[in-house]
């Protein structure tokens, strides 16, 4: 792990405005607050973790095909039909490759790389394993692309330990899981974060403390700022401004002349102030799962565990973001790929496996009465999503559904050390069990 700085005090509950010239974030100030969201109410230390994973696309072709290994590797669109490459692995960016320049010149400057296409599906697919493990360290999580997220750590100190060491753990879980590595930089702000993920690339851990943050600006060229195009650097440049260090000193006065209110923006961000909370994906409209078979299955035992085992982790996904469901959908393919999809609306709001599960196992066995053949895709997913806060609680407890929160929780607790597939139902009844 490489600090920039010294080793971070373990919970630092320091209270120091710095951020000054900038405005704070407004924030829904409630009762039930958490430590993190005071801490940037009152401008007091955040811990904030980006994660960015190396030479991504060409990272999983090496995992599902590991003859790639060692090899340079390009992978996005034909060279003959004036494709571009997505993205280099670091064998072929010895060459000059790069993402985005034409594939037949990455191919001229490295004749002998492996030339591979985009498959956007699986991609995405593995961009979910990411956010699935991130989640397991703090829902504050925000996903910038389909390989690099934020998250805010501010409060997950005595849990988790110091973020320096939570920074530690996310890049041994995803390694660990996944096989891949992970570029990760902990810092007090968004900005920070994003900039020390970069600085050691691949398989870094940079961690910039708030007493460095001048150390390790000041020397930097002005295109590292997060949001300085070409066009602005130009600008920039034009007034003899060329490293971050220049672009603190200067005027706010010039800036905000030469670039308007973006002058203050480039003042702050010189300055290492970075205000901009950590903003979890409110996008999300539907959690799912879906998987295509090898070999097509109509057994409706081995359907059932898929489905189950689908519906477990999706019930995972909806808990660790404090989401419930109201609505289950079930999703199915035919030899032929006609698809046919089958909800229904469940009584109130719920992320509860059992619940969910009767939901959609009733959908299947509707289905499996009248129209059951051979599927090729089998998937649920689980929508119409609300908040924790958005729910009103029950005054009395259903004490049989505490008692499916708790199984829930156990399961939780041994998915989270151990991974996803450590842990599955036998089945919700004895008919069910395999
Ligand atoms: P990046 O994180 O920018 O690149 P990377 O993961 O390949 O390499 P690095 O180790 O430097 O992080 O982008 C993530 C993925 O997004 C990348 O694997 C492919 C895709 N991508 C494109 O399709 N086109 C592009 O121009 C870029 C930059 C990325
Ligand atoms: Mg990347």
């Amino acid at each position: 792990m490489e600090h920039l700085g010294p080793e971070p005090p373990r919970a630092e509950k320091r209270c120091r405005i710095l951020i000054r010239g900038c405005q704070l974030p407004i924030i829904r100030y409630e009762l039930s607050i958490p430590d993190y969201r005071y801490s940037m109410l009152w401008g007091m230390s955040r811990w904030i973790i980006h994660v960015d994973m190396d030479e991504f696309f060409a990272a999983v072709e090496r995992l599902d095909n590991p003859a790639l290994r060692g090899k340079p590797l390009l992978v996005g669109g034909d060279p003959k039909a004036r494709g571009v490459v997505s993205t280099a692995s670091y064998e072929a960016r010895a060459f000059g490759c790069h993402s985005a320049m034409p594939m037949a010149t990455a191919v001229r400057r490295c004749p002998h790389a492996v030339v591979l296409q985009v498959r956007g599906q699986r991609y995405h697919q593995v961009s979910e394993q990411v956010l699935d493990i991130l989640e397991q360290f703090s829902p504050m999580i925000e996903p910038l692309s389909i390989d690099e997220a934020f998250l805010d750590v501010s409060g997950c100190e005595r849990l988790l330990g110091p973020a320096p060491e939570i920074g530690k753990q996310i890049k041994q879980r995803i390694r660990g899981r996944l096989g891949l590595t992970a570029s990760v930089g902990v810092a007090p702000n968004k900005f920070l974060a994003k900039l020390a993920s970069d600085l050691r690339k691949p398989d870094g851990l940079v961690v910039i403390t708030k007493d460095h943050i001048r150390d390790v600006l000041d020397p930097l060229g002005i295109e590292r700022l997060w949001g300085v195009g070409p066009a602005a650097a130009k600008g920039l440049r034009r007034l003899d401004i060329h490293t971050i260090g220049q672009l603190r000193l200067a005027p706010v006065e010039l800036l905000r002349e030469r670039f308007g209110q973006v002058g203050d923006h480039y003042h702050c961000l010189a300055n290492g102030i970075d205000c901009r909370p950590v903003v979890p994906d409110s996008r999300t409209k539907s959690i799912g799962r879906e998987q295509t078979f090898a070999a097509d299955i109509e057994d409706m035992d081995e359907l059932i565990r898929v489905l189950l085992n689908q519906t477990e982790q999706v019930a995972r996904r909806l808990r660790r973001g404090g989401l419930k469901a109201r609505s289950v959908t079930l999703k199915l393919r035919y030899v032929d790929f006609t698809t046919i999809t089958r909800s229904a609306t469940l009584t109130e709001p719920t992320n509860i496996t059992e619940v969910l599960w009767r939901g959609v196992r009733r959908l299947l066995d509707k289905w499996a009465a009248r129209h059951r053949r051979p599927l090729r895709l089998l998937g649920m997913t689980a929508s119409q999503l609300t908040g924790r806060e958005g729910l009103q609680e029950t005054l009395f407890p259903d004490p049989q559904r505490t008692g499916q929160e708790r199984i829930d929780e156990a399961m939780d607790r041994i998915a989270e050390r151990f991974g996803d597939r450590s842990i599955c139902r036998g089945g919700t009844n004895g008919a069910d069990r395999k």
